[in-house]
């Protein structure tokens, strides 16, 4: 049984409908796990949602529903916003499932034989909001806690507490050990700075019921839940343990069902935002070493996106809903502008004018004319037979797809789409300087027409493959327009002369329809 490339994001909290961030990070994500594929792995996709916890709780109670309603109303929403971008998900974790509340008891469980827990009484500040209690260090200069925390209260409470202090010295080492545990490099330092800078605080894993009830229940004290980031990250061996894990399965002390094995921990990388960083870098890899399972290989994090120049906010309107840009323009065109627009370290900036400029630039004028050029030539000159091999445009070709690969190995998915990119460019001026248009109508000239018609339906399928893992259905699209039944999903077939002469290929169609100025978007 061989392990599977796994691959996760950040669960989403059920308290609305999912916005650009959420798609951004998803579509981050595919991309990889597609990259994955195209190399020949074999893949697991893992999202789902993080439904307890008190932001959760409040939202139902504002619309009169019990958690639970209120959970279930907005899965259906997000299960069908996984399909709506296209993902290659295998499952989708929704944090009330009984297979994770039986995994995260089982930790703590284990946890709490081990002696890592012990009770204190907190008096301090707590924001519910971000799920955490406060301490002066948290105040702007001003006195004032951060709006990010929303409303801060007062409270005294006595609660459980997982003790970290021990763990800090060997986690530094870690990170400094293997420099692709935290990527990109920025995020590394932030967090070997914090690390090396701060005493670690013991984390609260409990909220009381008194006041928090839409949890999990703590297993050694039933007047607890676990606290929700406990809960939520969990998520990710839920899973494996759910599809027979051995390794998973024996750090839970459970027997695996040798039927229904697959080889997944520990994950190749989890994808998340830059603002839950701490969550996954120092608190997770703490909870796993404490489990006795091994760190995941890599956490990438991801900056945020802004629109306008503001912060995103229902409140002020000045939001990006994804499902209404992919109605408009199509899936292919959404996930090409968030992943040509930001390299994964930066933050980003959505602009409707933006995002309608590289559609008719480099969408509409770029990829789909060079696809449509050169296929309607083929099919007017030559019947939509592939003319004898020639290699003209080889030599790009095989450039651009060794640095594409030396750039997806470090998931550099901007830099990719910009190089691929550049062979397209190439490709549409080689038609301006070939002129097969001029070429068609002198027959001395037909052996210089068959080389350009071969070169440019040759870079079109190349770019198909290359495509694959950005804009899958376009990708596919070309491929059948050329008339080829596989899937352009093996980056193998990028390789200069697959199409062979005499093939015959399909009717040519639009890929991106161009749009005048006057779109909303
Ligand atoms: O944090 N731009 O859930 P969440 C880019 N449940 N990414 C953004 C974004 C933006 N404007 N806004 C949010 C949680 N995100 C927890 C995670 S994981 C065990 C638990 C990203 O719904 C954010 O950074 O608040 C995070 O990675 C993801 O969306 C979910 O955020």
């Amino acid at each position: 049984m061989s392990k599977r490339f796994y691959l996760t994001t950040a669960i989403d909290y059920v308290n609305g409908e999912p916005h650009l961030g959420h798609a951004y990070e998803k579509i981050i994500a595919d991309v990889i796990v597609r990259v994955h594929r195209s190399l020949g792995q074999q893949t697991f996709f893992l999202t789902g949602l993080d439904e307890h916890g008190q932001k959760v709780q409040q939202a139902a109670a504002a619309e009169g529903k019990t958690p639970r309603q209120y959970c279930d109303g907005l899965a259906i929403v997000w299960k069908s916003f996984v399909q709506k971008l296209g993902l290659l998900t295998d499952d989708f974790v929704r944090t009330t499932e009984p297979r994770h509340q039986q995994v995260v008891q089982a930790i703590l469980s284990k946890l709490n034989q081990q002696g890592q827990f012990y009770q204190k009484e907190y008096e301090g500040f707590y924001s519910a909001k971000a799920e955490t209690f406060l301490t002066e260090k948290d105040r702007n200069p001003d006195g004032a806690f951060d709006r990010e925390y929303g409303e801060v209260v007062r409270l005294k409470e006595q609660n459980y507490y997982f003790k970290l202090q021990a763990h800090q010295p060997w986690l530094i080492e870690h990170i400094e050990q293997n420099p692709s545990f935290v990527q990109p490099e920025t995020r590394r330092k932030e967090v070997l700075g914090f690390l090396k800078h701060d005493q670690l605080e013991d984390l609260c894993i409990t909220r009381p019921v008194a006041r928090l009830n839409w949890g999990i229940p703590f297993p050694l004290d039933d007047s607890y839940v676990t606290y929700v980031w406990f809960d939520a990250l969990v998520n990710y061996i839920t899973v494996p343990a759910a599809h027979g894990d051995p390794l998973v399965l024996q750090a839970l002390g459970a027997s695996a069902d040798s039927n229904s094995q697959i080889s997944l921990w520990p994950a190749d990388i989890h994808v998340v935002g830059k603002d839950i960083l701490k969550f996954h870098a120092v608190y997770w890899p703490i909870m796993l070493k404490a489990m006795g399972l091994p760190l995941p290989k890599q956490i990438l994090a991801h900056g945020w996106w802004q629109k306008d120049g503001q912060k995103m906010s229902k409140s002020t309107g000045n939001v990006v809903d994804p499902v209404t840009v992919i109605n408009e323009w199509g899936v292919d065109a959404f996930r090409f502008y968030v992943l040509r627009e930001l390299d994964i370290a930066a933050d980003g900036n959505w602009t409707d004018a933006g995002f309608r400029d590289r559609y008719n630039a480099e969408l509409a004028d770029g990829l789909g004319n060079l696809v449509n050029r050169s296929l309607s030539m083929l099919k007017r000159y030559r019947n939509g037979f592939v003319t004898a091999q020639s290699n003209a445009l080889a030599p790009e070709a095989e450039r651009a797809v060794k640095e594409i690969r030396a750039l997806l190995e470090q998931n550099r998915l901007q830099a990719s789409l910009v190089t691929i990119w550049s062979l397209i460019t190439r490709a549409n001026q080689y038609v301006d300087q070939t002129a097969p248009f001029k070429l068609a109508k002198d027959p001395a000239k037909a052996k210089l027409l068959d080389d350009a018609l071969y070169n440019l339906v040759e870079v079109c399928r190349i770019l198909a493959v290359l495509l694959w893992p950005f804009l899958p259905g376009t990708a596919s699209k070309i491929y059948a327009q050329l008339g080829l039944t596989e899937a352009p999903d093996k980056l193998a077939a990028a390789q200069w002369g697959g199409l062979k002469a005499g093939h015959s290929i399909g009717t040519p169609s639009a890929l991106f329809p161009k749009k005048d100025g006057k779109d909303k978007n």
